[in-house]
């Protein structure tokens, strides 16, 4: 006999069968006459979850039992994307439920698709954290994700008339089977108020108290996180806000039955909607209150779990708990913990500091300056006014610190200063964060680096160099290769004699692929299972965009967040470029046989992703690739060589699909701005070349890959002030080729000029700021290279010249993308920040 674990209700047919028909008939009130796809998928998920909550909970009672110190992660944002899939593939149970389905009459793939997307982040930062949550549970760490339930995740994207249309993303609109309620966690969370000063009545010392004006109720809801071939199970809690029933009752009692419901809109109003900005989305008071409620109830749950063991020794608290901050956005932990401890605890405010500074570390995801949050003093004084005292009397024990380091220097008090003298005052989160917290890391080496030369550049002068560091991003590959690529991840599995595919946790033994280097069956089998990715995303484009790929073709992958800094538009007027090209060679009677031989190779340019909805620039890129991809894709002289497709809603089970299926995917940001990227990984980690410039995480993937196996160009990093600086003093000289590119938007031929005029006079008559026109050629000119390289394939298996140059380099960058697994970073994150070790299974 041994303990029941989730083994027991889903490593056999019989049990995962008689759970599936209980769940149909009494959870879901239906019977097995009357059970569709959609009903077979939450039976199914009803029946993972029972076998997910033994090993929670044994997870839970072990770590209990071993007190051991915890991490919580601190995140605005968790995009996790589907569940299902992803639990069988942890808990080991695909194969038996694919079985036990297929014998109750369904298709596994088939259920797999009902599940919507949770969708509760914006891109890169929300998606980092559900790789992190996987990695913890994964690697038997003891550590909690904390974050908000929102109603309404990142909004669906349409394409209309080629623009893109919001609408909302209602995701709980069936019940959600992977969240359990817990109705018992109920946290107060106060909100404006005033703040009076009272006295002890033993000590007579005075004490601040905060009287709150508004209480709202945080209601915890729980998802299980499984862990890859281990039973550990972590916790991601996400906190639902309800209203306070004595709030109703008093209203309702005055006769005031409409404000009754109007507050309780207003209490479920915090936890409602995500903000889909992923910079910064300032002066919204609601944002504020996010934030606030969030850090609020994650920080009570917090202490009340270490009240349970150890009372109120408070000195022990570092060596219990290591919070994370992901970015900014939770910096008021920092406050409230100190808050909690100085006027609910009553400890004195140093030694309360000194806990305080030892709990927290907080990352940065950009060194962007307009991405830095800021709050207006005013609105936070009232939405939270001992807070604001606080955060006070935080920055004037650090600038006295400053002040003796710096005599006299009034500069850097007014630069490292919590409080930006500007009209209206802010509250700089980052500065907060930064004094607040005893690590501060960045993304990537050459970010992490940037970051101490530019936006912290001050406080690396009053901290030490030593407070700075770096953990570069990682994915993980049980998502982004097993679950998304499951024949590559089964190819490898047999090639490295890893039968229980153990790699996907030790993701260095990749590097044992390079042996099979000159086996070509090997490389045709390598090619063939990308072929076959490429026609399964060509499926998807001819449901989703109507237009019919030749997966042959080389597919040229550009997917993430739209934004001026990461450059679509570079790649839309090189595609446009090249559509002029083949145009005027046609014109001069050249063949289209001719110009694949001498020219251009066939190629499908695919892009995707969103953009925030009041950001025009990057709606007017949106606009233009889907206006581009009317005109070449309807081209009857053109047919195969280009085509050019915009996917809507670009989402995380889209980027699985996506991922897998790209010959070449861009990561072309202008140098430096790009804090790491992510995508970049796990392109390459599915056997993706990368056309790339010398930015984020681009320069670790080259020195692990080697630089035969990536296609850089452009400017670097050190090069960027000083052209933008040219752009505004000498004037921005357009190269003729993108010259050509203009003109041809100009005169029409993609739709009304007008709807283009801000995207092409901000390169020609405003600087250039992202310099565009001082990377275009060298981006035309690395894609002739890299074209040469690829050759023109045709999808034959035979083609050896594919094989041996293209090939070659896939094999040879997955082969060498261990070290981006997030399996990694958290080693790094529990070593060298949170100090914590793995627990004992
Ligand atoms: O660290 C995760 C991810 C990075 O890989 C991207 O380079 C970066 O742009 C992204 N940032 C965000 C939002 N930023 N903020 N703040 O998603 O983080």
């Amino acid at each position: 006999t041994h303990a029941p674990d989730s083994a027991d209700v889903l490593n056999s047919k019989d049990a995962f069968e008689q759970s599936f028909v209980r769940h149909v008939e009494t959870t879901l009130a239906r019977n097995m006459y009357n059970c569709d796809n959609l009903a077979a998928y939450q039976a199914a998920s009803e029946t993972i979850r029972d076998g997910l909550l033994i090993d929670w909970a044994n997870t839970q009672q072990k770590q209990t039992v071993q007190d051991g110190k915890r991490v919580y992660y601190l995140s605005l944002e968790f995009l996790m994307g589907r569940a299902m899939d992803n639990a069988l593939i942890n808990l080991k149970s695909r194969d038996n439920t694919k079985q036990s389905l297929s014998e109750l009459g369904f298709n596994l793939e088939d259920v797999l698709d009902q599940e919507p997307d949770a969708a509760l982040g914006n891109g890169g930062l929300g998606r980092l954290a559900a790789c992190f949550v996987d990695s913890l549970s994964s690697k038997n760490y003891s550590g909690w994700g904390y974050g908000l339930n929102y109603q309404y995740g990142i909004f669906k994207q349409m394409i209309i008339d080629g623009y893109q249309v919001e609408v909302p993303d209602y995701w709980l609109k069936y019940s959600n089977p992977w969240e359990i309620t817990r109705h018992e966690i109920q946290i107060p969370v106060d909100f404006y108020g005033y703040v009076y000063e009272d006295h002890d009545p033993n000590s007579g010392v005075a004490k601040k108290v905060w009287s709150g004006g508004e209480r709202v109720l945080a209601v915890a809801v729980d998802f299980p996180i499984p862990g890859y071939n281990t039973s550990n199970t972590n916790n991601l809690r996400l906190w639902n806000a309800k209203p306070t029933e004595e709030f109703d009752f008093t209203k309702f009692n005055a006769g005031d039955y409409q404000q009754s419901v109007n507050s309780q809109q207003r209490a479920e109003a915090i936890t409602s909607v995500l903000y889909p900005n992923d910079n910064f989305e300032g002066g919204k008071e609601l944002r504020l209150k996010q934030q606030y409620f969030w850090v609020a109830a994650s920080l009570h749950d917090i202490v009340r779990r270490f009240k349970k063991n150890h009372k109120n020794n408070w000195n022990k608290f570092p060596d219990q708990v290591a919070i994370q901050l992901n970015d900014t956005h939770p910096t008021l932990a920092i406050v409230e913990l100190q808050r909690i401890f100085v006027d609910l605890e009553g400890l004195e405010w140093s030694k309360a500091w000194s806990i305080v500074t030892k709990v927290f570390a907080y990352t940065n995801h950009t060194v962007l300056p307009e991405a830095l949050e800021k709050w207006p003093v005013d609105l936070l004084g009232r939405l939270l006014p001992r807070h604001l005292e606080i955060i006070y009397d935080i920055n004037f024990f650090f600038l006295k610190d400053v002040e003796k380091k710096y005599p006299g220097d009034r500069d850097i008090l007014g630069k490292v200063s919590i409080i930006e003298e500007s009209t209206p005052k802010q509250i700089r989160m980052a500065s907060l964060a930064i004094v607040g917290s005893h690590k501060v890391n960045g993304v990537a080496e050459l970010h992490s680096e940037l970051i101490k030369t530019t936006i912290f550049r001050d406080f690396v002068k009053v901290f030490g160099e030593d407070k700075f560091t770096n953990v570069t991003n990682g994915v993980t590959p049980r998502r982004w290769l097993r679950q998304a690529n499951p024949l590559l991840a089964e190819l490898i599995a047999e090639k490295l004699n890893d039968p229980h595919y153990e790699y996907l946790t030790n993701l260095g033994s990749l590097k044992n692929l390079e042996k099979f280097i000159n086996d070509d069956d090997f490389l045709k089998k390598w090619d063939s299972i990308k072929f076959h990715n490429k026609r399964r995303l060509a499926a998807l484009v001819k449901e989703e965009v109507g237009v019919e790929l030749d997966p042959t073709v080389l597919f040229d992958v550009q997917v993430k967040r739209i934004h001026e800094y990461k450059r679509q538009q570079l790649n839309i007027f090189a595609v446009i470029h090249r559509y002029l090209h083949i145009k005027q060679l046609l014109a001069q009677g050249i063949s289209v046989e001719e110009i694949k031989l001498k020219y251009y190779i066939s190629k499908a340019s695919i892009f995707g992703g969103k953009a925030a909805p009041g950001y025009y620039m990057a709606k007017t890129i949106i606009h233009l690739i889907n206006k581009v991809g009317e005109v070449v894709n309807n081209d009857p002289e053109i047919g195969n060589l280009l085509k050019v497709v915009f996917i809507p809603d670009y989402n995380v089970s889209r980027a699985e699909i996506i991922i897998p299926a790209s010959d070449l995917s861009n990561h072309i940001s202008t140098a430096g701005t790009e804090a790491s990227g992510t995508s970049n990984m796990k392109f390459a980690l599915n056997g993706g070349l990368i056309i790339g410039t010398v930015d984020g995480a681009n320069v670790e993937i080259t020195r692990e890959i080697g630089e035969e196996n990536i296609f850089l160009f452009g400017n670097l990093a050190e090069s960027v002030e000083e052209l933008r600086h040219k752009h505004i003093y000498e004037g921005v000289q357009i190269p003729g080729a993108l010259n050509d590119v203009f003109n041809a938007i100009e005169s029409g031929q993609f739709g009304h000029p007008d709807e283009y005029r801000a995207l092409v006079d901000g390169i020609r008559h405003h600087g250039d700021y992202y310099l565009v026109t001082d990377d275009f050629d060298l981006f035309l000119e690395t894609h002739q290279k890299l074209e040469k390289v690829f050759g023109h394939h045709g999808g034959d298996a035979n083609d050896k010249d594919h094989l041996h140059k293209w090939v070659k380099k896939s094999v040879l960058s997955v082969a060498n993308m261990g070290f981006f697994s997030s399996d990694r970073c958290i080693d790094e994150y529990a070593e060298n920040i949170w100090d914590i070790e793995p627990t004992n299974q």
